[in-house]
């Protein structure tokens, strides 16, 4: 299917999604959000789509935040009545079970850092910059970078950056526990596919369980959360790439997934 403002494109069993408003530095509009709940509900749908990678167009940017035109023209009652932030919670983030990375090839502002962090994890060229500026269109974040960049990188610097709107260069963002690697800027593209190729190699569902356990520390206490990983895990036992997988093991030979 092809779209207006973003390029999908399938390699194996990978699906390569790519924001394409280079002119706009690839800011988050309507339109977008629209492009991108769909595209991500074909690759949930698709059976032989088992991981995602969201990258931006041009050099310069993966999103370089919310489309700061766009929302200028709507008053409170707009925002509240389209609930435009809250599809990107509940149609993105929370929609997509199977695994996807962020592979952020540059600015990542506001919305853009927003939604790298609704990623399963972020790889980061070393050009890369994070920041939540909204502070300075006189806003806050909106899609839950509050929130999400406080868990990832805890208080102080969460709030440093929200308060002043400064960015945060790849290694920094590295350090702080906001990305999983940074690679050097000509090769991200080829490194996140390599990554999602692996990860789309492994078991399919037990990839998806891992997914959903790791999340799982974010929503629940500890103790909660202990018994959610077990109540996975044992139901993972009953799979059939579980057999499989150990077969595989003891006969030193390569496991043949089923995906269940
Ligand atoms: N929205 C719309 N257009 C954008 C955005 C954006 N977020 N960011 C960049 N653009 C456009 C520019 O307007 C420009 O277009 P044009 O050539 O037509 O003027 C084009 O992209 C290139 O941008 P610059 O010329 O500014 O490029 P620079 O290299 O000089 O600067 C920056 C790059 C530093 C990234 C700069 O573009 C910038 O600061 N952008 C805005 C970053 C930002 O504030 N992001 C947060 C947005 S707010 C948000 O995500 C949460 C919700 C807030 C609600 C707001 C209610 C009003």
């Amino acid at each position: 299917m092809s779209y207006e403002t973003i390029l999908t494109e399938t390699r194996d069993a990978v699906t390569l999604i790519t924001l394409n408003r280079p002119q706009a530095l690839n800011a988050l509009n309507g339109q977008v959000l629209e492009d991108l709940i769909s595209a991500f509900a074909e690759f949930e749908a698709d059976d032989s789509q088992r991981c995602a990678v969201l990258t931006g167009s041009g050099d310069k940017a993966f999103a370089a935040g919310a489309d700061i035109k766009e929302m200028a023209e709507k008053d409170a009652a707009d925002f509240y009545l389209e609930d435009f932030f809250a599809r990107w919670t509940s149609h993105v983030a929370e929609a997509v079970r199977k695994p996807w990375i962020a592979a952020v090839n540059g600015f990542a502002l506001g919305g853009g850092c927003e939604l790298a962090m609704m990623a399963d994890f972020i790889l980061a060229s070393d050009q890369a910059k994070f920041g939540q500026p909204e502070i300075k269109l006189g806003v806050a974040p909106g899609m839950g970078g509050s929130q999400r960049l406080t868990r990832a990188v805890g208080k102080s610097k969460a709030m440093e950056m929200c308060l002043t709107g400064r960015m945060m260069g790849a290694d920094e963002a590295e350090r702080a526990g906001l990305v999983a690697r940074v690679v050097p800027h000509d090769e991200l593209l080829t490194e996140a596919m390599k990554t999602a190729a692996t990860i789309a190699g492994m078991p399919s569902m037990a990839a998806m369980v891992n997914k959903e356990m790791v999340n799982a520390a974010f929503e629940t206490d500890l103790a909660q959360g202990i018994r959610h990983e077990r109540r996975l895990f044992q139901i993972l036992t009953a799979s059939e790439d579980k057999a499989e997988g150990m077969a595989a093991f003891i006969e030193k030979r390569e496991g043949k997934w089923k995906g269940r």
